[in-house]
This record gives structure tokens, C-alpha cells and sequence, in this order.
């Protein structure tokens, strides 16, 4: 069999391609950009959050949004890890970062304004994520998906105390209801789109369902975060802000109005409204934590010696 035709076979049957199986340029490529972009939303995404961290109003909350913010490094390195089984070496992938040439999350780029938001980030955020990652863990490229399993692990706890959080400010006072539902008129555009740009406007789409890299398109995604989110907003009290939100009795789902795409398009070419102050964020701790790599790597390298030479 010729590897593209097993290539073909595998996915055909809908098996896992692994690191050492034959795959297309174009297959490795879009994977590569995937899991990069996801990588880095993973380790920008600590900043809106991080910087509620000092300002958490308990001991308890601190608590817990330290231990998500670590779990997104978390995230970050098993999918670095993922992207390195495919043949590019992390620093590479950090340095199209910084400079610019690879992306992250659209939503990263909005600003965490009062605590409502770290609760907003849990509960809309993290719930598309959720939503974009379970279909994830039957991606057909095995190291992906098995990153994803745990991953979705961790984000369905994010997205439970995002939800119990916003919980305790709608049923608090009448300035926490109104801080909870501010979050929720800025946050719920910017959750909508992050799913991607509408499936006719989707250039990778296709392909990438046809490789079974995506399960679902943008779209279709993107209504399920609908409607699993307009009860829960229902249940807290809150109104979502779209006036053109209406249960639409034939299709069994909402209708819903149309994001601002143009916003969309700005955000991620580098417009939005936090996009430099993130990036400069992100190169000065590379830069600052340059001697704790330095040091990691030479301890690893003393380590690997002795073990080297007891061997001998
Ligand atoms: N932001 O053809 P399309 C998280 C780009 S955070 C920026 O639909 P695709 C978390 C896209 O890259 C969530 N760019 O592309 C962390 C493409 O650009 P190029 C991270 C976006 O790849 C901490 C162009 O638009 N999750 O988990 O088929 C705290 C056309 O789009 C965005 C992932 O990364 C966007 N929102 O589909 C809390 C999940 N959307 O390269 C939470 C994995 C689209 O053509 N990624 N673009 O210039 C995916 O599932 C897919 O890559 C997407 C896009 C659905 C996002």
C-alpha cells in the first residue's frame, strides 16, 4: 500500500494517524497551525484571569483561580507537546508568536474589567471552549487527541466555578447583579465568536472535516453553545444581549443575531482592544524567565551525565 493510500485507509476507517505514519504536507501543516494557535490561546489566556489574581475577594477564590490559571500553563505545554510530535520545536513556535505571525484566540484581546469578568471568562469562555474541544478528543491525530481528553477535563471544572461565581453575584446585591450582567453584555459577542468566522466565510473548514482534524463546523458549534448557554443565563437571571434572540419552535434551537464580524476580522489582525499590551506581556516573561530555561536545561544535562556515568 502506498502511504497515501494509507493515509487514506486510516482515516477512512476512522482511526488515529500517529507521529510515524505517512501524512500529507497539507495535513501536518494545518494540524501544526491548529494546535499552535491553540497552544498559545492556552498561555495568553492566563492574563485576563491572572490579573484578577491579587484582587481575588477570598481566600477560597483565590485559591481557585490560582489553581485554573496554572492549569492553563498546563494546557499550554501538553499541547507545545502535541505540536513537537509533528516535527517543529516549541521555541520555533514561540518565536511566530512574538513575532506576530501566529495567532491566539480573538477573545484574549478583550479586558477583564471587574471581577464579574473572571467569573464571564469561566462560565462563556471556557464553555465554547468546551464546547470546541470535546469533538477534539476524536480527532484523527492521535497526539491531539489525547491532550484533549484531559484537557476537557480540567476546562469543564473552569467552566463549573466561572458558572458558580456569576451564581453568587446574581443572587447577591443589586450592584453584584448589575457588575454579573455587565460581564455578561460585554462577554457574550466576543464568546459567540470565537468559534470562527461562519462556515461559508471558513476558508479550513472543509478539509479539516474531511481529514476528521474538526467534527463539526464553526456553525454548527456555535448554535450549540447557544443553546446549551441561553437556559443557563435563564437561571441566573441575566439577559443575554441580543434582541434577536428567540426559541424558534421548528429547528428546536434559538435563533440568534449576527456577531459584528468586522470586529472579528480587526481583533484578530492585531486591532483589538488588548492586543499589544498581550504580546507584550507574553515577551517579556519569555524574556525574563530566559535563565530558568537556561538553568532547567543545564541541570537536565548534569542529570542525563551522572545517570550516564553510573551506567559506565
Ligand atoms: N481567534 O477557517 P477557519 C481556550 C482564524 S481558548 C483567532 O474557521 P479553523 C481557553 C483561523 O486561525 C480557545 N483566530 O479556521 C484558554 C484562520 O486563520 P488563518 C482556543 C481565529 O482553524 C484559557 C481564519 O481565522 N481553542 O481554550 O478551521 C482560558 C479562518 O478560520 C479564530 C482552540 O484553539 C479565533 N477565535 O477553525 C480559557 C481550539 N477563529 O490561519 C479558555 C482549536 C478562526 O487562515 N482550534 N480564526 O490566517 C479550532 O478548533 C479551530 O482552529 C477554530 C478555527 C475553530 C478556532
Amino acid at each position: 500500500m502506498s502511504p497515501e493510500d494509507r493515509f487514506d485507509a486510516l482515516i477512512e476507517a476512522d482511526e488515529r494517524i500517529e507521529p510515524t505514519d505517512p501524512m500529507p504536507d497539507e495535513y501536518r501543516r494545518t494540524l501544526i497551525r491548529q494546535i499552535a494557535q491553540h497552544a498559545h490561546s492556552e498561555i495568553i489566556g492566563m492574563q485576563p484571569e491572572g490579573n484578577w489574581i491579587t484582587r481575588a475577594p477570598s481566600l477560597r477564590r483565590k485559591a481557585v483561580l490560582l489553581a485554573k490559571v496554572q492549569d492553563e500553563a498546563g494546557h499550554g505545554l501538553y499541547l507545545y507537546g502535541a505540536a513537537e510530535t509533528l516535527g517543529v520545536d516549541r521555541a520555533e513556535l514561540l518565536d511566530l508568536l512574538h513575532a506576530g505571525r501566529q495567532r491566539y484566540s480573538s477573545i484574549f484581546n478583550y479586558p477583564t474589567l471587574t471581577w464579574a469578568d473572571v467569573g464571564a471568562i469561566g462560565w462563556l469562555v471556557d464553555g465554547a471552549a468546551i464546547m470546541n474541544q470535546i469533538p477534539l478528543c476524536r480527532c484523527s491525530y492521535g497526539p491531539y487527541a489525547r491532550a484533549m481528553v484531559r484537557i476537557c477535563k480540567e476546562e469543564s471544572f473552569h467552566q463549573r466555578q466561572g458558572f458558580e461565581l456569576m451564581l453568587e453575584l446574581s443572587q447577591g446585591t443589586e450592584s453584584q447583579r448589575e457588575m454579573a450582567q455587565d460581564a455578561l453584555n460585554r462577554w457574550w459577542w466576543p464568546s459567540v465568536m470565537m468559534f470562527g468566522p461562519p462556515d461559508v466565510d471558513s476558508p479550513h473548514t472543509e478539509r479539516s472535516m474531511a481529514w476528521g482534524i474538526k467534527r463539526f463546523t464553526n456553525d454548527e458549534l456555535r448554535q450549540r453553545f447557544v443553546d446549551q448557554t441561553v437556559p443557563q443565563a435563564d437561571l441566573l437571571g441575566l439577559e443575554i444581549p441580543d434582541p434577536e434572540l428567540r426559541w424558534n419552535e421548528e429547528r428546536g434551537s434559538y435563533d440568534f443575531g449576527e456577531p459584528d464580524w468586522g470586529e472579528f476580522k480587526r481583533v484578530i489582525s492585531g486591532g483589538g482592544l488588548c492586543n499589544r499590551q498581550r504580546l507584550a506581556t507574553r515577551v517579556d516573561a519569555h524574556e525574563d524567565g530566559a535563565w530558568v530555561r537556561e538553568a532547567a536545561a543545564a541541570h537536565a544535562a548534569k542529570v542525563a551525565a551522572r545517570a550516564a556515568e553510573a551506567a559506565a
